[in-house]
Parts: C-alpha cells; sequence; structure tokens
C-alpha cells in the first residue's frame, strides 16, 4: 500500500514562491477546480491572506499519476522554523525552492540544513523562472555549489505560469521514497492540532505504523490519555472523513478530547492496548523574547486564560505562565518566536477571541546578579531594578549572518554599529553575494534591525540567526509617565549608550499617538530616579461632543455616564485612556 504514497514538504526562503507553486499542483492534480481556485489557496487564516505570508505549516492529498501524495507547505519567515522543522519530520522529502530573480538566501541556507539533518531527500528547484528578471542559469548554478548536486538534477518550475510542475510531480514521485513503515502497531507523529466546541481537539498526524479507523480506542502516550476516534480523514485541504488512515498516510483525527493541556505537539498516537513504544517527538522550540498580556478589565481574566489555551492548541510554539503586576492586576507572560510571532499572537487573541489587552513592551530574559549575590531571572521590565541593587546583568546574544549584494554593505554597517553588532569575518560567496558573520545582543536583533536591514538594502540583504548564550550587558530601565502617572507597559530596558536617544524618541512619538485630552497632557521618560526627556501634548480646544450632539444634553449625559462606566472596568489605565493601538504601534515601533 505505502508504495504508493509520496510524503514531502515544500521548504523555501520567505516569499520564494511556496505557496504559490502549491497552488499550481493542487490545480494539475485536479485537487481543486480551477474555478475555485484563488492564490495562495493554502493560506487559510486570514491574516496570512491579508498579511501574504505563511504563518502555519499546511498538510494537503493530492492524486498524482496512481500514487497518493502527501503535501506540507511550509511558512518562510525565520520567526516560524519550528512549523519548518515539525513538518520535515512527518516527510520524506523536500522540494527545496530557489526564486529566480532573488537567488540563494539565509533562510534558504537554514532550511537546507535542517531537511539535511534530518536526512530527507533533496529535490532543488529554480521558481518564478517567468519573471522579467529571472537569472534561472546562473541561480542553478548556485544551488548545485550549495548543494553539491548537477546543474540537470536541477528542476525550473514558474508557480505563476505553471511551467515545469508537471516535471515536479514526475519527480517526486521518482526521486523521494514510500514511506518506510514500522509494523502493524499503530504509532502516528503528532505534528498539529485545531480545536472546535463540538468535536474538541483534532489531531493532525503522520502515521509511521499500523491503522487507525474511526472508533478505535486510541492512546496519546505522554499524555497516557485515551479517547475513541470519533472521525478520521485527510486535508484535501478541507477535511474529508474517511473510513480509516493507513501506514505511511498523513491526516485527521477527531477526539473529543476537550480539556486542555492533555494533547501535545510532539507526542506519539498509539493503540490503547499492546501499544507501540511512542516515536521520537520534538525538541521545545525556545522562546526568544517576552511580553505580558493582561486583560483591559480583570473581569476578562478568565477568558484571557481560555484564549490562550485555545491559541497555544494551534500554535504551539507560544508558551505563557500566570503572573501579576501591582498595577495591572493579573496577567500572563507569554513567550514567543519572535516579534512577527508576537504580533501576530496578539492581533489572533484580538480577533478571535474580541479581548481588549494591554500588552507590555516586549523584551530578552536577563539574567541579574543582585548585591546580595542572588541570581534573578527577569522578564518583565517593570520589575527590573532601578534602584542600584543590581551588581551585574546579563542578556542573550545572537550569532548573525547577513547576505547580501556588496553595494549594500556600507550602510548595513552602520546599522550594525548603531545595533550594537560585533562584525566578524565576511565572505564572498559563487554569485558575488557576500556573507557577514557577526554578534549582537539578542536585544538589538529585536529592535526593528531586520526593518532596518531590508529598507537599507533595498530588500536584497537577507538575514538568519542562533543563540549563543548570555553575556554581560550594559542596560538600564527607562520608564514613561503620561500624565505624571506610571505607564508600567511601556517600561522598556535599553543600552545605557541609548538611553538618551531612546527617551527622546519614545516621548516624540507618544505625543504624536495619544490622542488629545480636556487637559495639557504631560509626557515624560525617566531612567534612575530623572526625567530625562519630556513633551507637552496641548489640550483639546473644545468639547467634541458638543458639536457631534448639537446640544441634546440627555444624550450627551448618557454618553458621558456610558464612558463613565468604561474607564471604571479599566484597571491598566490612570487618568489618560491609552487606546489599544497605541500600545501596539509602540510596541511595534521598538524606538
Ligand atoms: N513572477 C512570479 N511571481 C511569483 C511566482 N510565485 C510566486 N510569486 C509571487 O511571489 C510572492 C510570494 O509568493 P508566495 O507563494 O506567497 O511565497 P511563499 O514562499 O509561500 O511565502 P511565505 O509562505 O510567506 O514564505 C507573491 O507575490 C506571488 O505572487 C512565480 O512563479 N512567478
Ligand atoms: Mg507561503
Amino acid at each position: 500500500m505505502s508504495s504508493n504514497i509520496r510524503n514531502f514538504s515544500i521548504i523555501a526562503h520567505i516569499d520564494h514562491g511556496k505557496s504559490t507553486l502549491a497552488d499550481r499542483m493542487l490545480e494539475l492534480t485536479g485537487t481543486i477546480e480551477k474555478r475555485e481556485m484563488r492564490d495562495q489557496v493554502l493560506d487559510r487564516m486570514d491574516l496570512e491572506r491579508e498579511r501574504g505570508i505563511t504563518i502555519k505549516m499546511q498538510p494537503v492529498r493530492m492524486e498524482w499519476k496512481n500514487t497518493q501524495l502527501n503535501l506540507i507547505d511550509t511558512p518562510g519567515h525565520v520567526d516560524f522554523a519550528y512549523e519548518v522543522s515539525r513538518a520535515l519530520s512527518a516527510v520524506e522529502g523536500v522540494v527545496l525552492l530557489v526564486d529566480a530573480t532573488q537567488g540563494v538566501e539565509a533562510q534558504t541556507l537554514s532550511v537546507l540544513a535542517t531537511a539535511k539533518e534530518l536526512g530527507r531527500v533533496i529535490i532543488p528547484v529554480v521558481n518564478k523562472i517567468d519573471a522579467p528578471h529571472a537569472r534561472t542559469e546562473d541561480v542553478k548554478s548556485e544551488i548545485s555549489l550549495l548543494i553539491g548536486c548537477d546543474e540537470d538534477e536541477i528542476l525550473a518550475t514558474s508557480g505563476k505560469t505553471g511551467a515545469g510542475v508537471t516535471e515536479l510531480l514526475d519527480a517526486i514521485i521518482e526521486r523521494i521514497p514510500p514511506p518506510e513503515t514500522s509494523g502493524d502497531k499503530l504509532q502516528a507523529l503528532i505534528y498539529d492540532f485545531s480545536y472546535s466546541d463540538h468535536r474538541g481537539v483534532i489531531i493532525y498526524c503522520r502515521l509511521f505504523g499500523g491503522k487507525v479507523s474511526k472508533g478505535d480506542s486510541l492512546k496519546l502516550a505522554a499524555a497516557n490519555a485515551t479517547f475513541n476516534a470519533l472521525e478520521v480523514g485527510i486535508l484535501a485541504p478541507d477535511e474529508e472523513a474517511r473510513e480509516s488512515l493507513n501506514e505511511g498516510e498523513i491526516g485527521y483525527i477527531v477526539t473529543g478530547i476537550k480539556r486542555p493541556g492533555v494533547a501535545s505537539v510532539g507526542d506519539t498516537l498509539v493503540a490503547a492496548r499492546m501499544s507501540a513504544p511512542a516515536l521520537g517527538g520534538y525538541r521545545q522550540p525556545a522562546p526568544v523574547i517576552w511580553a505580558s498580556v493582561y486583560p483591559e478589565s480583570q473581569d476578562d481574566l478568565v477568558q484571557l486564560r481560555q484564549a490562550l489555551e485555545r491559541l497555544r492548541l494551534t500554535d504551539s510554539s507560544l508558551s505563557y505562565e500566570e503572573e501579576s503586576s501591582g498595577v495591572m492586576g493579573k496577567g500572563f507572560r507569554c513567550g514567543f518566536l519572535g516579534m512577527l510571532h508576537l504580533e501576530i499572537v496578539v492581533e489572533r487573541l484580538k480577533r478571535e477571541f474580541d479581548l481588549p489587552l494591554v500588552v507590555t513592551m516586549p523584551t530578552t530574559v536577563y539574567e541579574l546578579t543582585l548585591a546580595n549575590g542572588a541570581i534573578e531571572e527577569i522578564y518583565n521590565p517593570a520589575r527590573f531594578p532601578d534602584d542600584g541593587t543590581v551588581k551585574a546583568v546579563r542578556e542573550p546574544w545572537v550569532a548573525l549572518a547577513v547576505m547580501t549584494p556588496p553595494q549594500y554593505l556600507g550602510g548595513i554597517s552602520q546599522i550594525m554599529f548603531d545595533h550594537e553588532a560585533v562584525v566578524g569575518d565576511t565572505e564572498t560567496l559563487p554569485d558575488g553575494k557576500v556573507k557577514v558573520n557577526a554578534e549582537m545582543p539578542l536585544r538589538e536583533l529585536m529592535r526593528t534591525f531586520f526593518d532596518k536591514l531590508k529598507s537599507v538594502s533595498s530588500g536584497f540583504a537577507s538575514l538568519s540567526y542562533e543563540p549563543i548564550g548570555l553575556r554581560s550587558a550594559d542596560v538600564v530601565r527607562l520608564d514613561v509617565l503620561v500624565a505624571e502617572e506610571l505607564v508600567p507597559a511601556f517600561a522598556r530596558i535599553v543600552s545605557k549608550r541609548r538611553v538618551g536617544h531612546e527617551a527622546e524618541a519614545l516621548v516624540e512619538n507618544l505625543e504624536k499617538l495619544l490622542p488629545k485630552q480636556l487637559f495639557e497632557l504631560k509626557i515624560q521618560a525617566k531612567t534612575g530616579g530623572k526625567i530625562i526627556a519630556s513633551r507637552r501634548k496641548s489640550a483639546m480646544r473644545k468639547d467634541v461632543t458638543g458639536y457631534l450632539y448639537g446640544g441634546d444634553i440627555t444624550r450627551k449625559m448618557k454618553l458621558l455616564e456610558k464612558q463613565k462606566k468604561g474607564k471604571k472596568k479599566m484597571l491598566a489605565r490612570g487618568k489618560v485612556d491609552i487606546p489599544h493601538d497605541v500600545f501596539l504601534k509602540v510596541i511595534k515601533g521598538g524606538e
């Protein structure tokens, strides 16, 4: 049976055309009718469609020349590398795409390394060959040097026109081996989930051995939880129920489990009796940055906890822990894989669960040695001591590889200097691009370094990084006061050499973003007990409700009454309402 199955993934640097190529495969194999087709059809979340990026891996079953093809599309953004590694543990081979107009980029190297490490068969492909600036032949030779293959092993495709896609589907059947199976006993690796109120947790898995049918009694090995399969089926790309799933296949199983925290990615699904041993599983991803998320009203705390539990089912790289802060009450300290991940999670919480939230400035972790010798880890800037009780601070650093055409080196050196990078050696690659190796504090990488890199290189430079441990840090806490009240959510930890500049930029930005009040608004930045920057925002000229309601005093009173109620609920706020989007903008701006 499984000799007619091929499991593969498409991997590439961001935007090199993975999802668009998948569209053409779905069309050619007749999986999706042409009239039902839309661009990047596998990008199913609203957020993915709006931003034109893939956030979650997405499996889909196709049929080609009597062979069952299970494709898993993967995201290309560096924050979602964990999705790629999970997808790759469910497949035997990969299609490695390289954009013919861009050539090999930083993430090309890192996804290739992941595929090699796992011993996956690699089919190299030059994509976007239709594009006016395609350098198909040059890029072929870059790839052949990179992976040490012959140029004639490299395929050429266009996800836009469909050129070369038939040949690619044939090559997948020829070059990628059918799944090897581990025997008759059920052994399925869980690589993802979804959740529905009616059906509970829905498991997405790859069967390495055995078979699972509707009604079977099953067990999650690590969680030691049993359940009956309420439904089994495949994703095409919508769920399609089947009688059973067989060894080597990829599909879904409806569990009915509604308790949170039972199912985890990387667990093995086995038969409830006579069970096979668990499979290898996955490494837990290590969060890179943390931010605290508080409900605007403490009444929503339980709801926020539920929302996070729910979200974690579909995003296993999110981690969180309850915490409480004096001013803001109870909330959650959440760990993220990067700034984009943070932004996506906050946006999803807001949209999918409709919760007004306060999110603190994201920060990396700091290891403090206190005057009494005790060692403490700080994840929340508002808790960073500001009173001289700290003897030493260490913070995480990363090793960075930047690939760029040489003409942008000047600009890149400048931003590296601004971001406290220690620049190492540079190499010139076969295509003339330069690879710069450097080390920098993770804090500085998170301070919009990536956006600046893109802008000084007109989008041509690319970046990958990995953690290299803790180093000593020269940082202080910077506080913000609005109308003479501390706003803990705006507190941040900044390097001493930049504190003045950062304070100025911050008050200036807030002056722009905060809405006018009925009184003159004071916005101040403070460090070590001293105000170091300050701005005043002038008061509103007249009562705006006046003209809106044409003097209808009862309606106006009602409105004011309503506002008063709203305000009472808002624990995180003082005299001044700080709108949610201001929080988000300040955090995103990173300055
Ligand atoms: N000219 C041309 N443009 C393409 C082709 N394939 C994709 N594009 C364009 O490239 C952009 C990115 O395409 P996607 O398919 O979303 O790329 P991706 O690799 O899935 O991106 P991520 O999932 O975010 O990493 C879109 O604007 C596409 O229209 C192609 O074959 N030719
Ligand atoms: Mg995509």
